[in-house]
């Protein structure tokens, strides 16, 4: 069957396999509802009065004439919230960032005022009445410069503060990396800057809150990844009673990380609707969610690695230095401020590993989230499979070859890296052989052997400037992750305080057909055909009768979100649990209605029968109905089927792929394409393997855009210069080849039925791919590495030995 062909109708899986998504008919028809799409009597609406100044204290600001405006209702400034404690709010990473500015501005975009009038234009309108009065301040940009005596201290709020320094983190062993890089043969070093890049999801940021002055009640309808977290964080910060708070995510048009956090906006809607005591909506337009919205990465990473001449492996470490903004709202588990950056030591059987990682304050926009990435899992991939490359460069060696030969054994799991992870599930050379022989890669060696020759032949070193002199280059780059998603066991992880486990509600309805309630929200991934098809699996119950309720605190258990592909392993592991569950009291309904002992029954997929004969049975349904009416249930036993758990996992899930990439590059004007592209995955046990393709055909398209194209860059005084899709480019179908993707399956042992995620694997393998290939193709120009994006540009100035374009 060819990778995108549906199964025929009757032959649709009744568990795993693929299927249609469930929720796209409402999609496809233009019937999904979105925040935006939501309308209220009487509902007014919020605009934000932005800082244009990166650094500068607020001397003043006058409303009176925004306020005369014919169809303002109110504008809200940080003096203001600051009279009920709301100026400032607690980021998830244990710092405060500002709501509205009271004092300075601390970068630009800032969130200044609050206006609130009849329709959206109006208060946009009404934004350009009020008069803030800036006196700048020296601005800090460069991340290097951050912890110079003479830096303009950017948090001076802070009692007792007096530089920009937020955190040092290290693990592994440092001394044990001493001792293998003293004994090494070789030893290569490398500085790579992993920019900041944003989620940019399709839809932006924004919420309708609609506060019940009578019944002391709000109702959040808000662009939010982690409804339940959001409404915890709402009531402790903004004194309101838990049980009042409702917290909607509705259709959520994208998230990637950027719809974890809690904005400002969120905030002051909440306040002007107590204030204005109508229902108030704020939505932001794509420049502010670009310019003042949690970027991703960031990281200034210089890597080293020691090996022996025959290229075994023996240490890695790491130095990095983190730009987290103007404030520390980066999303992490409490214990790990640089998240799971710590797996940087990637696939590898390595003896010593270390990193350490200092954060740092600068004036731009904060965040630091795990744009498509397991809380830093991107980066440390994208370290160490740089850091290999470099090491073949050095050794002369293939980096299939040098791969293949430092990867894990199957034999090796499960497998306790030197920084303390222990992963859980894993056949790598199984994976590369397939991702190499996909590609053909012996072939493509040898035409680029071929190439090389005739770029040679042809005179290599003015091809830059001669236009085309040469040929075209071409690269072959290999990458192989493993990623750490699932999080987490609540011994190990939290955020805010709160564990990371899931809960899951089973409800078995007297027709046998069943609702599921979670707790994680789906922001595209297809939770409503997936979940079902895990009820399915486990209960033969058609995934058509299994309505998936997600994305309203009033409707559904609690738990942390959707975020880190944390879904699959933590509430997939719960939906599951609670239906086994259920199958274990369909069992007794089911012996009672059978005359039968519960252990003489067996199960087959959607029915119990009697060991020895089959004939005597009861469906699913039938004991649902059963077990709603009036079959005689023994003592003690409560009728109906109805379950519910909160699964807490013993270990986070270890999935990993193998990817090639194949690139072209114009030696005259420096433009990469990218020719071929083949991804083996392996996300343990497959639900629905055409939304796995989904995922990875979207996550492979972000990599190449951050390899090639996206980049959120400022210049000297803080200005944005990625503020809009004109600058900030993100991929289309022009720029991606025809993905050829493959699979192998090595299910998580932890895990109920074996799944790792798969939802964020092809943004963290894609971009170390990209970038290796095009480093690869330079190779007749002694290029070592590039940092990303390789725009035309950057490409150019690297083949003129220069780190950057002029
Ligand atoms: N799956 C299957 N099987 C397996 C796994 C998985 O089937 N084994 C599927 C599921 O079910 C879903 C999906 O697939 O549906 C995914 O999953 P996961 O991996 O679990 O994940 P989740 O949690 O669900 O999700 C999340 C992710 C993330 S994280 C991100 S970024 C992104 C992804 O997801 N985002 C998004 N993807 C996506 N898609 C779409 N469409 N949209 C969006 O937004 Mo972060 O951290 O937030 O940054």
């Amino acid at each position: 069957m060819a990778s995108t062909e549906l199964p025929p109708q009757e032959e649709r899986p009744i568990g795993f396999g693929r299927m249609l998504r469930k929720e796209d008919p409402r999609f496809i028809r233009g019937r999904g509802r979105y925040v935006d799409d939501i309308q209220l009597p009487g509902m007014l609406h919020g605009a934000i009065l932005r800082s244009p100044l990166a650094h500068a204290r607020i001397a003043s600001i006058d409303t009176a004439a925004a306020m005369a405006h014919p169809k303002v209702h109110a504008v809200i400034t940080g003096k203001d919230l600051e009279a009920q404690g709301l100026a400032w709010m607690p980021t998830l990473s244990a710092d405060v960032c500002a709501v509205l500015a009271t004092d300075k501005v601390r970068f630009q975009g800032q969130e200044v005022a609050f206006v609130v009038a009849d329709d959206r234009y109006s208060a946009r309108d009404a934004l350009e009445l009020i008069d803030v009065e800036y006196e700048p301040l020296p601005v800090l940009v460069d991340a290097k410069k951050a912890l110079d005596p003479d830096a303009p201290i950017i948090r001076d709020e802070i009692e007792g503060r007096t530089d920009n320094h937020i955190f040092d983190w290290e693990s592994g062993d440092a001394a044990a990396c001493d001792e293998v890089f003293a004994r090494a043969d070789v030893v290569v070093a490398q500085d790579m800057l992993y920019p900041r890049v944003h989620p940019a999801p399709m839809e932006t940021c924004g919420c309708v809150a609609d506060y019940d002055r009578v019944e002391g009640r709000l109702t959040l309808w808000e662009t939010s990844q982690a409804p339940h977290a959001h409404r915890t964080l709402f009531a402790l910060v903004a004194g309101l009673p838990e049980e009042r708070i409702r917290v909607v995510s509705p259709d959520i048009g994208g998230g990637f990380g950027n719809k974890v956090g809690i904005y400002p906006g969120y905030v002051c809607a909440t306040v002007a609707s107590i204030v204005t005591g109508k229902p108030v909506k704020w939505m932001e337009d794509r420049t502010e969610n670009l310019v003042s919205t949690s970027f991703a990465r960031d990281y200034h990473m210089r890597g080293e690695i020691a090996a022996t001449k025959d290229g075994k492996i023996l240490g890695i470490r790491t130095r990095v230095l983190a730009d987290h903004g103007a404030f520390n709202t980066t999303a992490q588990p409490t214990k790990y401020p640089a998240g799971f950056f710590h797996i940087f030591t990637g696939s590898y059987d390595i003896e010593a590993a270390h990193c350490k990682v200092t954060g740092v304050y600068t004036n731009k926009a904060g965040g630091g989230v795990a744009y498509a990435c397991s809380f830093r899992v991107t980066e440390a991939v994208y370290l160490v499979e740089r850091m290999v490359d470099v090491l073949a460069a050095e050794l002369g060696m293939d980096p299939a070859e040098l791969r293949m030969k430092n990867l894990l054994k199957p034999e090796q799991f499960p497998y306790e890296n030197k920084t303390g992870w222990v992963y859980d599930s894993g056949d790598y050379p199984t994976a590369l052989r397939m991702a190499l022989d996909m590609v053909g890669y012996d072939e493509l060696r040898r035409e680029q052997a071929e190439k090389r020759r005739a770029h040679a032949e042809r005179g290599s070193g003015d091809g830059a400037a001669g236009g085309g002199a040469g040929g075209e280059l071409m690269g072959i780059g290999v990458a192989f992750f493993t990623e750490t998603v699932g999080a987490g066991p609540r011994k190990h992880m939290d955020i805010v305080g709160l564990g990371m486990s899931d809960g899951a509600e089973l409800r078995i309805h007297p027709t046998g057909k069943a609702q599921l309630g979670i707790s994680c929200q789906t922001q595209g991934q297809g939770h409503e055909t997936t979940f079902a098809q895990i009820v399915a699996e486990e209960l033969g119950i058609p995934p058509e009768d299994v309505e998936v309720v997600h994305g309203d605190t009033d409707r559904t258990p609690f738990g942390l979100g959707t975020y880190g592909s944390r879904s699959t392993p933590v509430s997939g592991a719960a939906t599951a649990v609670v239906a086994r569950k259920v199958r274990e009291r369909a069992r007794i309904v089911a012996a009672a209605m059978l005359e039968a002992s519960a252990d003489d029954l067996e199960w087959e997929k959607g029915r119990f029968f009697v060991k020895g004969d089959p004939s005597r049975g009861a469906t699913i349904q039938e004991i649902a109905m059963g077990a709603h009416g009036t079959v005689e249930l023994p003592e003690g036993i409560e009728p109906g089927l109805d379950a519910e758990t909160v699964y807490d996992p013993p270990n986070l899930t270890f999935p990993f792929g193998a990817y090639v990439c194949v690139v072209d590059v114009d030696p005259g004007t420096g433009v990469v394409k990218v020719r071929r592209f083949v991804a083996v995955d392996d996300c343990g046990t497959r639900i629905n393997p055409m939304i796995i393709e989904g995922q990875i055909h979207g996550g492979l398209t972000d990599g190449v855009g951050m390899a090639l194209m996206q980049l959120i860059s400022f210049d000297e005084e803080g200005n944005c210069l990625g503020g809009s899709f004109m600058d900030y480019l993100v991929p289309t179908a022009l720029e991606v080849p025809e993905w050829e993707t493959g699979h192998t399956v090595t299910p998580s042992p932890h895990h109920p039925i074996g799944a790792k995620g798969i939802g964020e694997s092809a943004t963290v393998g894609s971009p170390p791919a990209v970038v290796n290939a095009v480093i690869d193709a330079l190779e007749p120009y002694g290029v070592r590495h590039a940092d990303m994006p390789l725009t035309p540009a950057r490409v150019w100035a690297a083949m003129q030995g220069r780190a950057e374009p002029p």
